[in-house]
């Protein structure tokens, strides 16, 4: 297996500070050794290099949560006028259906399109009984497959096995508190705590949701469910989403990857702290369906703090970069600083966090699995994380996950 060694002007490992003139080692997909270039080279003379000059190398952005498979759908929203009007457009647009090309042809979009943002790990929402699947693995993208599960769907679903392999992983996925009975969660949540595996879900996301669990009359139930033929389906009354979840044991294990959470007041979040659950933001998506912002100012105290785009059922495009750059500016304003650090930290260590992939990836350390990018933008900025939110994907030259190349827009060669 060939060890490379990799130089560049600024890295930026995210769990320490910013290391000028740096170099660090890859050998069987790891980072073996990181530290000043002169001195790695004097360490590792045998050892080629690959000296990629001017600009940033860093981890690879975790898009801790997205749905490729959707990405046909953007041809049947607009005009909504709120969340559920969304999600009635939504339910329509696959009630319609789609075939299975034009499903698979999203996915491989959607891939280009994550490769080509500086996305090394895709946390993938799967309700298409896995079509995205072969064109996952078959990419070199590190997978979370999320396999969503619905009320309509679970005859259907398999709480009991999950496939992995080095760069894929499935786990269960109850899609919102609002689509699954208190039976089906519980179903999960016994699947979890048998399988140790780690669990997602959309949560506390609009206003129809709060209403929906205190059991008031809500639009959810009135306007949704008779669409999908869906009766009410008994449960506990709970002031929030997030207390509805707890109130059933959902996060007496930790590994709960909870997506939006916009609804959520400052009480719950210090018990958050407390608990091991992951939050991943989707600030674009979150504007998209006007729902409102997540309250960013608390969420910079916690460490499992991921960001995705979601699908192009509820955004312009797949664009980390783009994500990235209006996350920067909300948390800019909620914490009433520049905050590019926070920012680059939710889009690597901190969706690493998110997913509980943490001692595997989203941070350059001896140890950790070899998921890397390349920006050659200058530091026009005297904050190096500035200058990584102000890249473009036309700034981007080097894309690498686990070792092996995925795109690279100079000819380097390696190969573990
Ligand atoms: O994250 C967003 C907004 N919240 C809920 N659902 C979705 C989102 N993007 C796509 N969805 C999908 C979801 O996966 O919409 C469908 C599901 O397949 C709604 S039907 C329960
Ligand atoms: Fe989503």
């Amino acid at each position: 297996m060939e060890k490379l060694l990799i130089s560049a002007d600024t890295i930026l490992p995210v769990s320490s500070d910013p290391i000028k003139d740096g170099a660090l080692v890859v050998s069987g997909g790891k980072i073996e050794d990181i530290g000043n270039a002169s001195v790695l080279r004097g360490k590792y003379r045998r050892v080629k290099e690959h000296s990629l000059g001017s600009g940033t190398l860093l981890p690879g952005f975790i898009n801790a949560h997205t749905h490729l498979e959707l990405g046909w759908i953007k041809k049947k929203v607009g005009n909504f006028k709120g969340f559920t009007s969304w999600l009635q457009q939504i339910i329509k647009a696959k009630k319609e259906g789609v075939t299975n090309q034009e499903i698979q042809e999203s996915v491989a979009d959607g891939i280009k399109a994550q490769i080509e943002s500086g996305v090394t790990t895709v946390g993938e929402i799967s309700s298409y009984g896995g079509l995205d699947i072969p064109i996952l693995k078959h990419s070199g993208l590190r997978t979370i497959l999320f396999r969503e599960a619905v009320d309509s769907k679970e005859g259907m679903m398999d709480f009991d096995t999950f496939k992995t392999s080095s760069l894929y992983e499935e786990r269960l996925f109850p899609h919102a508190p609002y689509s699954c009975s208190p039976g089906l969660l519980e179903k999960t949540l016994n699947s979890h705590r048998k399988s140790n595996r780690p669990l997602g879900i959309h949560l506390a996301e609009s206003k129809e949701e709060i209403e929906f669990v205190n059991r008031k009359a809500n639009a959810i139930e009135n306007e949704i469910f008779p669409l999908i033929d869906k009766k009410s389906f008994k449960r506990k009354k709970a002031d929030t989403p997030f207390g509805y979840l707890k109130s059933m044991g959902f996060f007496d294990h930790g590994g709960v990857t909870t997506v939006h959470m916009v609804q959520v007041s400052s009480e719950e979040i210090k018990e958050i702290e407390n608990l091991d659950i992951g939050i991943v933001l989707c600030p674009r998506s979150n504007l998209f369906l006007q729902v409102g912002i997540p309250p960013l100012r608390e969420y910079s105290r916690l460490k499992r703090v991921g960001v995705g785009t979601d699908g192009l059922s509820s955004n312009y495009n797949l664009d980390f970069f783009e994500e990235l750059r209006v996350l920067h500016l909300l948390y800019s304003e909620a914490l009433g600083r520049e905050a590019s650090y926070e920012t680059i930290y939710s889009a690597t260590l901190g969706g690493a966090g998110a997913l509980f992939l943490e001692d595997r990836i989203g941070s350059i350390e001896i140890g950790k699995e070899a998921d890397l990018i390349f920006l050659n933008s200058k530091d026009d900025f005297n904050n190096p994380y500035l200058s990584v939110v102000s890249s473009t994907n036309e700034n981007l030259e080097l894309v690498m996950v686990r070792g092996n190349i995925l795109y690279s827009k100079k000819t380097i060669s390696s190969k573990n």
